[in-house]
């Protein structure tokens, strides 16, 4: 964990406060948050049936992303977090406390993939991709000249992460960008604001797509992509 440069581990609490409360309301906004109440955490429910972002991602890829391992992460955070300090903590709360954390670290990974998984559900939707909203569109033409430009530079953050891991676009102070992260690192560490992930571990695309992370990774920034979910984070 925190093996890629956008993450040194020593964030700033402030910052990551700042950051996560923003996506809390964000989250809460969208009926998806489980606001303030502590462990047990819920797997939230998906923003749309399983069958709904086919052909791209096929309902048997979603069965088993959503029920089988975002479920898991759920489970085993609650496992983990039972009878100790974290038990009564919110999810970005238990993130914070343990980012960083060699022995904290399989905490760190199922609260984290927790939340990533949320948010990357929310990132897609049916009908997606086309033209972002227009406040999004002058943002996101000031960063990185087009729409289509910052598209192909998620794309190669997406087909740029060795292994596991997210290709993001987050607000980084006032500056968009797209950042990557490994495994279960998230950009709320390093103090950034997430408006949009594509999740890029195999189990994201290996039913429907096999080795192919591009055709994957491409169609979703097409098809799926949720500008209007980017927008509202970006507050
Ligand atoms: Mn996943």
């Amino acid at each position: 964990m925190n093996n890629h440069p956008e993450n040194t581990g020593h964030f700033g609490r402030r910052e990551f406060l700042a950051a996560s409360a923003g996506i809390a309301a964000t989250l809460a906004l969208g009926g998806l948050s489980r606001g303030a109440r502590a462990a047990p955490h819920a797997l939230p429910a998906l923003p749309y049936a399983d069958s709904a972002l086919a052909p791209v991602i096929s309902a048997h890829t979603l069965g088993f992303h959503y029920g089988k391992h975002h479920k898991a992460y759920v489970d085993n955070l609650n496992k983990l977090a039972a009878g100790t300090e974290y038990a009564d903590l919110p999810l970005e709360k238990v993130i914070a406390a343990t980012a960083g954390r060699a022995d904290k670290a399989g905490l760190f990974n199922n609260a984290a993939q927790t939340w990533n998984h949320t948010f990357y559900w929310n990132s897609l939707r049916p009908n997606g991709g086309g033209e972002p909203p227009a406040a999004l569109k002058q943002r996101l033409e000031a960063a990185f000249g087009s729409v289509e430009a910052c598209k192909k530079e998620l794309a190669a953050a997406a087909m740029g992460q060795f292994g596991s891991g997210w290709a993001w676009l987050v607000l980084d102070g006032d500056k968009l960008r797209v950042v990557k992260t490994g495994n279960a690192d998230l950009p709320l560490t390093s103090g950034m604001k997430p408006l949009l992930t594509l999740d890029v571990w195999e189990h994201a695309y290996y039913l429907d797509y096999q080795n192919r992370r591009g055709d994957y990774v491409n169609a979703v920034l097409d098809k799926l992509i949720n500008w209007e979910f980017a927008l509202q984070n970006l507050g």
